[in-house]
């Protein structure tokens, strides 16, 4: 096996999952991963992408999908076998802030003279904390790490860290120093070439196959992601991603674009290894009208096959949509208005636009022959109370009135669980917004995800919906959402009625709980394990929804290996 000089990590949410009594709820309902939140992040495919053309060989382990594929995975062990001088681990979603510490932990305890270094959105909102850990030597800030990264590989050899950007590291005296924070990139246009095709490489080179999957099931349904852009100009205030969220904790006080032409290539080498759906991540009108009409243009030049999924982040004319769909027949669209009730919209999303203006593009897609359309609605927000969320539900029957049950519209509820997001503009200043935090510090945090269920990790509530309201009734607005698509004929009565007694359920076990959690009956809690994994096993009738039938010949092998060698077709 060729000397590897990087091993980027990614952690399961806490560490052991498979042993902690746990009830998860719909904490990832409204994602394709699982609650052990297995997905990595796609910025280790992209910083491994950038060393390994500055000759660092660096191979990616998602330790999480590995413990979730087989229960025999015995994490620890496989880690004693790694070799590498430098362990990179992901603390992106602040839902790992257990598991990556955790993963650390058990990086050091075999491979002393290793190094440790984490990094994502969540260490660098956290980084003082972070960097406490004895376990962790080194914290990369911001969210453009490949060049710093790159100048780190070279300071490893020389000890001269003083010179990275964004570094954040201990002394030889063990005392803390902060590196100017003064990589920001807004050309983005070095990174991000073709990752995925790194991605195969990594499974040619290591034979492991299992440790690159990006999620469980994505062999069968391998949806990608294109990124657009690096920050946001919008203030959703419960988005870390958003302007002053990126501003906090990035640095980024101006989104970088990257060009149509960039986009476009990464979508034609995606459609050379995989038929799956792709995800284009961000408005593609944000970074201009030209952009968007350039970008179009390629992709209909193009003649990709694969369904391209777009995302709205305010109504589209007609027009646009039409546009959309000669390039990209049978395109995918999604929006998240968050509410039906627009004063709750505008304050949550910054931005102020009519259910008329959003329901005329719902139109204009169908009528275009997009393959589907999806909007989600989300639960804690600004000025919400319980009223306003089965509001919520009784507009998303509207909707189904209105577009007559169409198969291809896909209604969404769900919760930002179980954390608000740390660095969004609610986190930062919640008291403005009407939220309360209860979990403050990352200790707090870590600790709350080892928690029997999502009720007692949540972070906050708010002055309309206390935190368990926000539980019951997002239970309830889940369960009468999935009763309604039923009666409209959008989902089989048994998978509703199914999500209903999985809600039931897990209502009754809160209850237990509850009593048992007051009680400090520990060991009563571990005993509820089985009955708890039984409920969470049942498959979400969401996640089900949420996939695209991709058709037999999903991932397409050969090409792929021929590209990851060859580096073409
Ligand atoms: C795309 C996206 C997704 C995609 C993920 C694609 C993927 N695999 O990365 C999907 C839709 C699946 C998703 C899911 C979730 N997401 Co999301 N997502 C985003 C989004 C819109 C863009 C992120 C992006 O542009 N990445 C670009 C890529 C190239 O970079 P990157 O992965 O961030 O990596 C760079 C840096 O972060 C850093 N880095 C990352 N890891 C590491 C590790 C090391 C060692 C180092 C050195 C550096 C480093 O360097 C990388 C390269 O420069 C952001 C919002 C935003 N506008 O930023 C939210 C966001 C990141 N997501 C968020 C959340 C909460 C989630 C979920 C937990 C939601 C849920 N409850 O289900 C899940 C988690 C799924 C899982 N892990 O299993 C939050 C995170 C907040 C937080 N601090 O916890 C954000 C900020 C949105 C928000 N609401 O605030 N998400």
């Amino acid at each position: 096996m060729p000397k590897t000089d990087l091993v980027l990590l990614h952690a399961p949410h806490v560490y052991d999952f498979r042993k902690i009594p746990q009830l998860y709820g719909p904490v990832s309902d409204l994602v394709l991963a699982t609650p052990a939140f297995e997905m990595y992040p796609v910025g280790l495919s992209t910083i491994a992408e950038h060393l390994e053309k500055s000759g660092y060989r660096t191979r990616i382990v998602n330790i999480a999908w590995r413990m979730l594929r087989s229960v025999k995975f015995d994490a620890e062990k496989f880690i004693s076998k790694l070799d590498a001088p430098l362990f990179g681990i992901d603390l992106h979603w602040m839902v790992h802030a257990h598991g990556s510490i955790e993963i650390a932990r058990i990086v050091k305890k075999y491979h002393p003279d290793s190094k440790v270094i984490i990094g994502g959105y969540s260490a660098s909102r956290f980084y003082k904390d972070v960097i406490k850990y004895p376990e962790v030597d080194f914290v990369m800030r911001g969210d453009s790490t490949e060049e710093p990264m790159r100048l780190f590989m070279g300071a490893l050899k020389t000890g001269d860290f003083a010179s990275v950007p964004n570094l954040v590291w201990k002394d030889v005296d063990g005392v803390v120093q902060e590196n100017p924070f003064s990589y920001v990139p807004k050309d983005i246009s070095n990174v991000m070439g073709n990752h995925y095709g790194l991605m195969v490489r990594q499974v040619l080179r290591y034979r492991d196959l299992a440790s690159v999957v990006p999620f469980k099931g994505w062999l069968k349904y391998p949806v990608t992601a294109v990124f657009t852009t690096r920050g946001c100009k919008y203030e959703c205030i419960f988005c870390s991603g958003s302007k002053t969220g990126m501003a906090g904790f990035a640095n980024r006080t101006e989104p970088a674009r990257r060009t149509a032409e960039d986009i476009a290539k990464d979508i034609y080498n995606i459609s050379q290894i995989t038929r799956g759906p792709i995800l284009i991540v961000g408005d593609i009108r944000e970074g201009g009208n030209a952009r968007a009409h350039e970008l179009l243009e390629r992709m209909k030049k193009g003649r990709v096959k694969n369904t391209i999924m777009y995302e709205a982040f305010n109504p589209m004319s007609p027009d646009f949509i039409k546009e959309m769909a000669e390039a990209t027949p049978g395109f995918s669209l999604d929006m998240s208005p968050e509410s039906h009730d627009p004063e709750v919209r505008k304050v949550s999303l910054g931005r102020d636009f009519t259910n008329q203006a959003m329901e005329d593009m719902i139109q204009a897609a169908l009528d275009n022959g997009a393959s589907r359309v999806e909007i989600f609605f989300m639960i804690g927000l600004h000025k919400q109370d319980k009223q306003s969320v089965l509001d919520t539900v009784d507009y998303c029957e509207e909707l189904l009135k209105k577009f007559k049950a169409d198969k291809r519209l896909f209604l969404f509820m769900g919760h930002q669980a179980p954390f608000m997001a740390p660095g969004c503009p609610a986190f930062e200043n919640p008291e403005r917004y009407g939220f309360r935090l209860l979990y403050k510090t990352f200790e707090e945090h870590r600790q709350a995800l080892t928690l029997p269920s999502w009720k007692y990790q949540l972070n906050y509530e708010t002055q309309w919906l206390s935190k368990k309201e926000i539980t019951e009734v997002t239970y309830e607005a889940i369960s009468r959402l999935a009763q309604l698509k039923a009666r409209y004929g959008q989902l089989p009565q048994k998978m509703a009625d199914e999500q209903s007694e999985r809600i039931k359920r897990a209502i009754q076990l809160e209850e237990k709980l509850d009593r048992l959690v007051e009680a400090g009956d520990t060991e009563a809690i571990a005993k509820l394990k089985p009955e708890m994994d039984e409920i969470n096993g049942f498959k979400a009738a969401e996640r089900l929804e949420l996939e695209i039938p991709v058709g037999l010949v999903r991932l397409r092998y050969w090409n792929a290996v021929k590209k990851a060698l060859f580096g073409k077709k």
